[in-house]
């Protein structure tokens, strides 16, 4: 009997230790993991009414919206099927260096057919974006938007819609780099000489 009683002081001491040392254990140990698998990939995108090959991710572009709450821990699964190395960048977001995805100097890429996994605590609230910082693949479609929900949401508070509007053609980037590059009014002008018989004008004059 006493041996028994001492067995079972001892087990309730040891649960009682494991719970109070769950207890003092900070929040990002047990926080919530929100998981989001990334494909990227080439893929046809239609913006323009012209069916061309851009990036995609997850076969769309923009990527898809990641949402957040404010204590979780973000953990990104990006599967790199494109021939070319790509990273992506989680614009704005406080995150560890190792995980900011500027490729060689804070974060090695995901090489073709690799998979990389991007872990980190979602601190700030509000409206962000991801892109790649790859040579021109942001400019190719590898970019999407991030929304971090404050933990506790005011009362009534309206649903957010999130716009991501960005410049589009349909050229290869790099060739529309370069048209800049040599001549920066370049799409100003492009655009102008569709629009009113008078602007060609002014354009004209530009150009010289
Ligand atoms: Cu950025």
């Amino acid at each position: 009997m006493t041996l028994f009683l001492h067995k079972f002081s001892n087990s309730l001491f040891i649960f009682l230790s494991c719970l109070f040392f769950i207890s003092i254990l900070p929040a990002e140990i047990y926080a919530k993991e929100v998981i989001y698998h990334l494909n990227i990939a080439k893929g046809p995108v239609n913006v323009t009414g012209e069916t061309i090959e851009a990036i995609t991710i997850n076969g769309q572009m923009s990527g898809p919206t990641l949402v957040f709450t404010e204590g979780d821990t973000a953990v990104m699964k990006v599967t790199n099927t494109m021939p070319v190395p790509a990273t992506i960048h989680w614009h704005g977001l406080l995150v560890p260096n190792a995980v900011d995805g500027v490729p060689y100097v804070t974060t090695l890429p995901a090489l073709p057919g690799k998979t990389e996994i991007y872990r980190f605590p979602p601190i700030q609230t509000g409206t962000y974006w991801y892109h790649s910082h790859f040579g021109l693949q942001e400019q190719y479609g590898l970019k999407g938007t991030i929304v971090i929900k404050p933990k506790k949401m005011k009362e009534n508070t309206p649903k957010d819609i999130v716009l991501s509007i960005g410049d589009w053609n349909n050229e290869v980037p790099s060739h529309s780099l370069r048209s800049l590059k040599r001549n920066s009014p370049y799409f100003t002008l492009k655009k102008i000489k569709c629009r009113a018989s008078l602007v060609p004008l002014k354009a004209k004059v530009l150009v010289i």
